[in-house]
């Protein structure tokens, strides 16, 4: 009796080692724990035993039982548990899959464009500078020769905060700030968000971007503006580009002229939208700063001179990505990103492209 019940033991436990299906076992479980199973069987042979040995093989038989039942239910919490992980494996999502369609992300026209300016121009030993854009009348026009009653103060153009405080209608103001809190040489850009009490159009907005540029030093003159001038002309928009000066007139420089380019469109052989057929497009204005101005912000004037420059980012943007309307810039639809995306130009005219 005993050998019979370590053998069912050792066949039963065995079989249960290859079961791996919950049907699997369901089967081994009625053939081993069933009525006509081995242990059933066992127990009606208790009756053909000595009365003396009944009790103790009823004993073997009911912790065989026992143990079979035990061996069954480990088994099923395995085979539970594999099937589980397969039925999850199936289901796994790899959060760290790249999706097919991904749109990759771009830079802002407005912020490419100054980018490359920035770039430039530290790499000609230009400083950034940077300055409020809640600005004082002092700083925005008094010490840049627009004393009060001058047209450009007028509250149709300015936004006043109060009636002495603007919202910056230029980034001058910043060097304004720069040439009292410096000492000459002073080679500085800024540039950033501006404000005018404009109706938007196709051209105009009430919040624009300036960047600006300003050298003053002994002995700086109109030479070295043209110079500067021109190299940026071509390190931005390619080194075939001309440079075109024209007379030109702001109250903060003497003389005063503004810089026109060959059209980045089209070259300036043919004409196109972008230069309105004329071949030329204009990107900045300039000039000598005006002794009067330098002297109203600290410096002698019969010792320094300066030249300064000013450019709307909004215009060079649009230029060179051949956007038509200047509220693109602004309006947060993701397809003007394209604009910035390989160089290519909202209007389909092929670009050239500098540096
Ligand atoms: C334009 C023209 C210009 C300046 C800006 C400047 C600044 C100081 C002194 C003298 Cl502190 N000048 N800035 C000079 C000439 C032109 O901007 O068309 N801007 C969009």
């Amino acid at each position: 009796m005993r050998e019979q019940i370590q053998a069912l033991l050792d066949e039963t436990k065995a079989a249960l080692d290859g079961a791996d299906t919950p049907q699997a076992l369901e089967a081994l479980h009625a053939r081993y724990l069933g009525k006509k199973g081995p242990l059933s069987a066992l127990l009606r042979g208790l009756g053909q035993l000595d009365a003396a040995e009944r009790p103790e093989a009823g004993k073997r038989i009911n912790a065989a039982r026992a143990e079979i039942e035990s061996a069954f239910a480990k088994r099923e919490a395995r085979v539970k548990q594999a099937a589980r992980l397969i039925a999850l494996s199936g289901e796994t999502i790899d959060v760290t899959e790249p999706r097919e369609d991904y749109q990759l992300g771009a830079y802002h026209p407005i912020t490419i464009i100054l980018d490359e300016l920035v770039e430039l121009f530290t790499g000609m030993g230009y400083e950034v500078v940077e300055g409020p854009e809640v600005e004082y009348d002092l700083y925005n026009f008094e010490l840049l020769n627009q004393p009060k009653h001058h047209p450009a103060r007028d509250a149709q153009d300015t936004f006043y905060i109060e009636d002495n405080i603007v919202l910056r209608s230029h980034t001058s103001p910043v060097q304004a700030r720069a040439m009292l809190s410096r000492k000459p040489p002073i080679r500085i850009i800024s540039a950033g968000r501006c404000y005018r009490a404009d109706e938007a159009d196709a051209t105009h907005s009430p919040v624009f971007h300036q960047m600006e540029g300003l050298y003053i030093d002994k002995g700086v003159g109109m030479s070295d503006l043209k110079g500067t001038l021109e190299t940026f002309a071509k390190r931005i928009y390619g080194s075939d580009v001309e440079v075109r000066f024209r007379p030109s007139f702001f109250p903060f420089t003497e003389p005063s002229a503004e810089v026109d380019l060959t059209c980045p469109a089209c070259g300036g052989k043919t004409g196109c939208r972008v230069c309105k057929g004329s071949g030329w497009v204009e990107v900045l204005g300039c000039g000598m700063v005006n002794p009067k101005v330098l002297e109203l912000c600290g410096i002698d004037s019969a010792v320094y001179s300066g030249f300064a420059f000013g450019m709307g980012l909004e215009r060079l943007a649009m230029q060179r990505f051949g956007i038509p309307d200047l509220r693109w810039l602004f309006e947060g639809d993701a397809r003007l990103l394209g604009a910035g995306r390989n160089g290519a130009r909202a209007d389909g005219i092929e670009g050239r492209r500098g540096l």
